[in-house]
């Protein structure tokens, strides 16, 4: 697939930052969007701001994407044509906290397991055997610097993100010899609520994460997933790991003061 008009786009975790963003470029480039978070008022407003600037249309969906029976139901529920999914975009995912890994409290702990890798187990088992019966589809996980290098207080956060580099692999595995296409898209710092969701609301620590420097933006990640997703058929972008300019490593970014 090379173009993405009379194309199905679904984007997990789609109320907010890399998801919203994600929604929008695809809109923009002619897809149809189902979005889907938890949070029913943010994602309602974030649907109608992305069909407002798009002209798009965009069905929403309420999902908690750890919720097993609630991804089932949800995926087999979808309305006629929209069931047909052709490009999936497994972007629902936190970091809670900076604790020492084995200092992790047991609701981070599950918080992040279960969003961050049964989540995206559970959402790509919904539609994957759809767009293997089609012969036509596209999953872009989205994974994180965070699979490649572990940092400190990053430790189940990067287990995580190491979870998903594993899982994109195997899932490209899992597809071969269809022409369904797996990528990963893997950003380091990006200005989203990410760091903010990690200090549970503490907006002076989330900034400090951002200070003097000038990190990705949710666009440029969108950007990315939408160049892998309109490269020709035979094309498989296995991973795109991506950073600010400012940033050279975990931890290892360059403060203008
Ligand atoms: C986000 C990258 O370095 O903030 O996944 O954990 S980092």
């Amino acid at each position: 697939m090379n173009t993405l008009n009379d194309s199905t786009v679904c984007v997990t975790g789609a109320s907010a930052g890399i998801g919203r963003a994600a929604a929008e470029a695809f809109a923009s480039a002619g897809a149809r969007i189902i979005m889907m978070a938890r949070r029913e008022d943010r994602l309602e407003r974030a649907a109608r701001d992305v069909a407002g600037a798009t002209g798009a249309d965009v069905l929403v969906r309420v999902l908690d994407v750890t919720d097993r029976d609630a991804v089932n139901t949800v995926f087999a529920s979808l309305p006629g044509a929209w069931k047909h999914i052709d490009v999936l975009i497994n972007n629902a995912g936190k970091a809670l906290g900076l604790a020492p890994g084995y200092a992790t409290t047991p609701e981070h702990l599950d918080g992040m397991l279960d969003t961050n890798v049964k989540g995206l187990v559970h959402v790509t088992g919904a539609v994957l055997p759809g767009m293997l019966e089609r012969n036509r589809g596209h999953v872009i996980n989205v994974g994180s610097t965070a699979g490649h290098w572990v940092y400190p207080g990053g430790t189940v956060y990067c287990a995580t993100k190491h979870a998903v580099r594993a899982l994109n692999e195997g899932l490209k595995m899992d597809v071969h010899g269809s022409a369904v296409r797996v990528t990963s898209v893997s950003p380091g710092l990006v200005e989203t609520e990410f760091s903010l969701v990690r200090f549970e609301g503490d907006r002076e620590k989330a900034e400090q994460v951002y200070a003097n420097m000038t990190p990705l933006r949710a666009e440029d990640v969108a950007d990315a997933m939408l160049w892998a997703a309109t490269r020709p058929p035979h094309v498989n972008i296995s991973e795109i790991l991506m950073m600010c300019v400012d940033q050279s490593h975990a931890t290892m970014v360059h403060r203008h003061v």
